[in-house]
């Protein structure tokens, strides 16, 4: 019996590929109607009622939060699953030991078993989005076919999506095509499948963020990470911002810290008020594509519009801006509620959450009220502190690369890489407490090169060695520090203050860059020197600052021989010039 057309309002305009591409979907999935999305407001309410209708939404007190809505996931999607991760290439090597891999032709078979009749009854949505500025010569586009009107409604936040993105398409020919389905939200039937010789993702079984959104992880990190290496650009983990100085010039700064690890804090930075005159502009908070520009210096854009940002924490004393931007039109997953319908998450001082983020009466004995992955999705015009650059086609020119992690010893605040390709060996070196923004255990210290271990399309032997050759590209290239805002103390307490304070950090990377800064020489790279540090009004003492500022010789020969056996793990691959540096400084650790 022949199955019956699905209804469709495609657009007549719709490029030839594209319109291939959604039969091709359509007729392994069976959806019962296709809805070409355009991108509108009135597009968006509708999703919006329809997740209500269905039940997929909760509207919060519309009073206190206008446009405010919270979507509770299925308690077993809460997070990336990176062990459900796959790059799937030709030949293993090329995703590397840093990657899950499957064979390209396994994977396809698994994956149409899967897609095979699962739209049935429901309705396909075609979402076209472009990453980056949408008349920038550096943006990408996509296509995910999706059967969840969650994802469509946050690709609409997080992205360039609708018309515009469908007719850059058919100027352009060509995009990454991407397969999304819910399906039965069971983990046994969960993949994230990465075709990046095909430029196709197939995700399946999950709803949540980067396992479903795949403008964001999927295609701008693992797929144009593999792209950008085979073009002469980067596809980073980067938050960018624009740092105002007292004398008014800007000086651009990209941060790659792991998931969880102050991204979006940093990127909406507010200055202390002993810091009057410098102002803080925010182009991203969560990935940068990088190129060569002409003038010799690399240039970033940011190829998303949206946040998709950690809840918890948020509270008006850590970063008013981002509590300020999600009182209205946000999109909320997995918070508390309040019994007057207000939004509710651990770090908010005010309110009391009567509701978890299943929807059960709160319990303190279930845990936390909010998920410790809760999230908001924002469009980036709500941030009161937006760059005007974000939608600038050539990007800006970036001064410093900062790479971060979460570590509780060893690291100091702040230190910077003597030169290039040490600071390739201090990226590749980043290790980090895990956090909630994966499944798994959380706390425990791993190595995340660049944060790019759950996102990098490749090899990482080949990605430093992509990060090196950089170096011939590009004749002015950023310099690159390296932070940690969390120390702790015996008793746990956090030594930094963080935050807004962290701009004493920035003030000493930006004035490094001018080349004022005062420094001194060390074995792991150079630190502030004694009074460089801007303190004035600081709240820590001189003894904590002198630890935030040591360098543990004895410890760091042994962190320099776990890189070393980590760098190993990558045979082959593994650039002679990062191993080279390796030694180095291993030798100047005596
Ligand atoms: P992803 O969106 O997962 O990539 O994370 P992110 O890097 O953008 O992390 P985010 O800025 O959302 O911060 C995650 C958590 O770290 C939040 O709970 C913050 O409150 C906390 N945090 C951010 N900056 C600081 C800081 O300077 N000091 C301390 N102690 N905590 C911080
Ligand atoms: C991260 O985990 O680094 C995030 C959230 O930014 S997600 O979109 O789920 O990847
Ligand atoms: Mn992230």
């Amino acid at each position: 019996m022949a199955t019956p057309l699905p209804r469709t309002d495609r657009p007549a305009r719709a490029p030839k590929a594209v319109a291939a591409f959604v039969d091709e979907v359509a007729r392994l999935t069976q959806p019962e109607r296709i809805h070409w999305c355009d991108g509108s407001q009135e597009e968006y309410e509708g999703l919006l009622a329809l997740m209500h209708e269905r039940g997929d939404l909760v509207t919060l007190n519309q009073d206190t939060h206008p446009g405010c809505h919270l979507h509770r996931s299925n308690p077993s999607d809460v997070a990336r699953v990176e062990h459900l991760t796959f790059v799937c290439t030709h030949h293993s090597h090329d995703a590397g030991p840093n990657n899950n891999w499957m064979d390209p032709a396994d994977a396809h078979r698994l994956m149409r078993d899967l897609f095979e009749g699962c739209m049935r009854g429901r309705t396909l949505y075609v979402v076209p989005y472009c990453m980056g500025p949408i008349d920038s010569p550096y943006a990408r586009c996509g296509v995910e076919v999706t059967d969840s009107p969650y994802v469509a409604a946050n690709m609409g936040l997080m992205t360039r999506m609708g018309s515009a993105a469908l007719e850059r398409i058919g100027r352009d020919g060509k995009f990454v095509k991407g397969w999304h389905s819910t399906g039965e939200l069971d983990p046994d039937r969960r993949y994230i499948m990465h075709f990046p010789e095909e430029l196709t993702i197939m995700s399946y079984g999950s709803g949540y963020g980067g396992n479903a959104l795949l403008g964001k992880k999927c295609h701008a990190l693992r797929i144009a990470s593999w792209q950008a290496r085979s073009e002469g650009w980067m596809a980073e983990h980067m938050m960018l911002l624009g740092l105002e100085s007292p004398q008014g010039k800007t000086y651009y700064v990209a941060a790659a810290f792991p998931s969880a690890c102050g991204k979006t804090n940093l990127a909406m930075l507010i200055p202390p008020g002993s810091m009057p005159g410098w102002k803080v502009w925010t182009l991203g908070d969560d990935i940068a594509w990088l190129h060569p520009g002409p003038d010799g210096r690399l240039y970033a854009i940011n190829p998303e519009s949206g946040y998709f940002g950690v809840v918890p924490g948020t509270n008006p004393h850590t970063n008013r801006h981002a509590y300020d931007m999600i009182r209205r039109d946000t999109l909320f997953t997995n918070v508390a509620v309040t019994a007057d319908g207000q939004p509710w998450w651990e770090g908010l001082e005010d309110g009391t959450p009567v509701t978890d983020w299943q929807g059960r009466p709160y319990d303190a004995k279930n845990g936390p009220a909010a998920h410790p992955n809760s999230r908001f999705t924002v469009s980036a015009k709500q941030n009161p502190i937006c760059s005007p650059m974000i939608d600038a086609p050539a990007g800006v020119p970036i001064s410093a690369i900062v790479f971060g992690g979460r570590r509780r010893e060893l690291a100091p605040l702040v230190y910077q890489a003597r030169n290039w390709s040490h600071g390739v060996l201090v990226g590749a070196s980043v290790a980090s407490e895990t956090t909630a923004a994966a499944t798994g255990k959380v706390g425990v210290v791993r190595r995340d090169p660049m944060a790019m271990k759950p996102f990098c399309g490749y090899n990482f032997g080949d990605y430093w060695a992509h990060w090196l050759a950089m170096a011939g590209k590009v004749e002015r290239l950023p310099k690159v520090f390296h932070v940690n805002w969390f120390r702790r103390d015996k008793d746990g307490r956090f030594l930094w203050p963080g935050f807004g304070e962290n701009l004493r950090v920035l003030e000493w990377i930006i004035g490094r860059c001018e080349g004022k800064a005062e420094a001194v020489e060390t074995p792991i790279g150079w630190l502030p020197a004694p009074g460089a540090l801007n303190t004035k009004g600081l709240d820590v003492s001189a003894a904590t600052l002198a630890e935030l500022l040591s360098v543990d010789a004895e410890a760091w020969r042994t962190e320099m021989a776990e890189v070393a056996e980590y760098l190993d793990s990558f045979d082959e691959r593994t650039p002679a010039d990062l191993k080279a540096e390796l030694a180095d400084v291993q030798r100047r650790l005596g």
